[in-house]
């Protein structure tokens, strides 16, 4: 359910850019373009939605997988979409009771601009670091977080150190690709690749070909900066993720068994999506000096298949 604010907000663009209250009453952002329609919610600065125009089966389909079953409330993170894991990801290595993938996915960002760029519009949002947040990790830090909704999707988010120290951290954007049926899709550009393998110990293996998902598969892509592609006769549908300053890339999806864990997920969504994850995670980890910015970047493109 969702409706409109009780006051207009500063950044709206009438008929462009509409600032919502969304499931669970959370702030969202509506972009409606001649490129593409879209939406993003402040808590994760969260991108839920991208519907780029064009020819049909590709245009106006959404594509993006949203869980029916995820949870909309200031705790948990969206089931579904773009989720920003900062700044460590999976579980914390020397905290388990750390929050997963971090803490700004479940953070209520701040928005900072709404932009028509071309034909498309970008969309910021930042945070900071603060007394919540060194509960966990130390450091400070700013996040700026500038989303282009167009023909393609462009992410880029931006690290800087504010404080007086080095930062270590990993980053990942944890996006959840919709399929007609991820049994047929096929995952190229990773061929000869070496990957640790989250299903079997964490053993590294070598990437022969294209990868197909034939079971739970969770796995780190390690120094690569190659574009992907991921082949979906079921949608006709190609997806192409570029990438910038980014050495690893995460491929995911839960199968059977894990789906049925997971509390926000339900049984049978996980023939719909896959993860394709632009990172820089494990070995790939962020050094950044005080003062020093780091930006990482995707840029996602469908097409006809
Ligand atoms: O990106 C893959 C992964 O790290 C998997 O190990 C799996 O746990 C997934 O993320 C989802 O994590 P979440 O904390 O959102 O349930």
């Amino acid at each position: 359910m969702e409706s409109t604010l009780a006051k207009p907000h500063r950044f709206e663009i009438p008929g462009i850019a509409s600032i919502l209250e969304g499931n669970g009453g959370l702030q969202k952002v509506r972009i409606t373009c001649p490129e593409a329609v879209g939406e993003m919610y402040l808590h994760g600065a969260h991108v839920t939605s991208w519907k780029p125009v064009g020819s049909e089966p590709v245009g106006h389909e959404e594509v993006f997988f949203l869980s029916s079953q995820s949870r909309w409330d200031h705790e948990h993170a969206i089931r579904g979409g773009v989720p920003i894991c900062f700044p460590w990801f999976g579980n914390k290595a020397d905290d388990p009771k750390a929050p997963a993938h971090g803490f700004v996915r479940t953070k209520a960002w701040q928005l900072k601009s709404i932009a028509q760029v071309g034909n498309g519009v970008t969309v910021g949002m930042f945070t900071e670091s603060d007394e919540d947040t060194k509960r966990w990790w130390p450091a400070e830090f700013r996040l700026d977080y500038r989303v282009t909704f167009a023909a393609d999707l462009k992410l880029e988010f931006v690290v800087t150190n504010t404080g007086n120290t080095s930062l270590r951290f990993e980053e990942a954007l944890h996006a959840y690709h919709r399929v007609g049926n991820v049994v047929e899709t096929r995952v190229g550009g990773l061929d000869a690749v070496q990957y640790i393998d989250k299903t079997d110990s964490n053993l590294t293996k070598i990437q022969h070909g294209e990868i197909a998902i034939i079971s739970e598969t969770d796995r780190v892509y390690l120094n690569t900066s190659e574009a992907i592609e991921m082949k979906d006769p079921t949608l006709r549908r190609r997806t192409r993720v570029a990438k910038e300053n980014s050495r690893t890339t995460v491929v995911w999806n839960p199968w059977v068994q894990k789906a049925h864990s997971l509390p926000d997920f339900a049984d049978d969504e996980w023939m719909q999506m896959i993860c394709l994850e632009t990172s820089n995670v494990s070995d790939f980890a962020v050094d950044l000096a005080p003062g020093q910015t780091h930006r990482l970047q995707a840029l996602i493109r469908v097409s006809n298949f």
